[in-house]
């Protein structure tokens, strides 16, 4: 046979396969770092109607801390392996678990329906399609449900797929308390503060920030030179340790606002971005207090007064 006849005998069996022949997901999409209940589907039995008598699925790295859903009248084994790499589970670390689910000794008749069940947690890196390479067995032969489609050459007897979305990057740092003071006339410099709780289990850091209504924002610190205290630019950023919340307030850690367009009104607040190492860009608004007014009710205590040199 050449090669064209074979391709040609390939695209008719395709063909006369039912449009449900394929064993899929009942939902083939997910998102990392969820837990996922998989619902594989059967549609038909091997070729010539044999019923089906076992049925077995293969678990990618991308799902882990998989269990399978028991069924009435099949027998249920498993094959556990080590984890490519741990995953947490309940304050402990799991470095292995279920690779290979065989649901055994039943019988799905060619005109039925049936869904065999796992559950899992997608790892918070899992991404694009994972396969679930499928192997069903009949009375007579068997249908192996293992192919992963090409570029330009789609599979003949594919593996079922789950489509797994990237997590929505919910940020670990809380803001609270974002206030600024009104500036005179002609003053090119404001200050910002605010309240940074960092929520997450990883140190972070507020490296900088920008707003429209000025060329930039720095972060800067009072210190001790010699009797003076004077302010400085943080150069690496203020770090923010897992847990840790940091007040920036008159008199300590504070928002420079360089480069003003125009006067900060009292009552006419501003937005701006702030920019962490690993929380990225984070949208905050200033409410503008009165010149002379005290710290916003809520907000940390001014620990002394200080005048911006720039
Ligand atoms: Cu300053």
């Amino acid at each position: 046979m050449t090669r064209l006849m074979l391709a040609a005998t390939a695209a008719a069996l395709l063909l006369a396969l039912p449009a449900s022949a394929h064993v899929t997901f009942e939902k083939p999409d997910a998102v990392a770092g969820q837990s996922y209940k998989g619902v594989l589907r059967l549609g038909h039995g091997c070729e010539g109607g044999s019923p089906t008598t076992s049925f077995s699925v293969e678990i990618p790295d991308g799902l882990a801390l998989v269990r399978p859903m028991p069924k009435a009248g099949w027998q249920l084994t498993v094959e556990t392996a080590p984890y490519a790499k741990p995953i947490g589970a309940h304050g402990k670390e799991v470095t292995s678990g279920v690779k290979k689910i065989t649901w055994s000794g039943g019988r799905v008749q060619d005109g039925e329906y049936d869904e065999f069940i796992f559950v899992g947690q997608l790892r918070d890196d899992a991404s694009g399609s994972l396969a679930f390479p499928v192997v069903q067995t009949c009375e007579k032969g068997d249908w192996r449900w293992v192919d992963i489609a090409q570029p330009g050459q789609p599979a003949k007897n594919p593996a079922p797929l789950l489509k797994v979305a990237a997590a929505q990057k919910q940020s670990a740092i809380r803001v609270e308390q974002v206030w600024s003071r009104a500036t005179p006339n002609g003053a090119n410099v404001g200050a910002g503060y605010l309240r940074l709780t960092n929520t997450g289990s990883t140190p972070d850091r507020l490296i900088s920030g920008t707003t429209d209504i000025a060329n930039r924002i720095e972060v800067h610190e009072m210190a001790m030179d010699g009797s003076v205290m004077k302010m400085r630019q943080l150069a690496e950023g203020l770090t923010l340790q897992p847990g840790q919340s940091v007040e920036l307030k008159p008199g300590g850690y504070h928002l420079m606002i360089m480069g003003l367009k125009g006067p900060l009104k009292e009552g006419t607040p501003f937005s701006g971005t702030l920019t962490f190492e690993k929380a990225g860009n984070v949208p905050v608004t200033f409410n503008v207090v009165g010149m002379g007014a005290p710290a916003p009710s809520g907000a940390a205590p001014e620990m002394m007064d200080h005048a911006h040199h720039h």
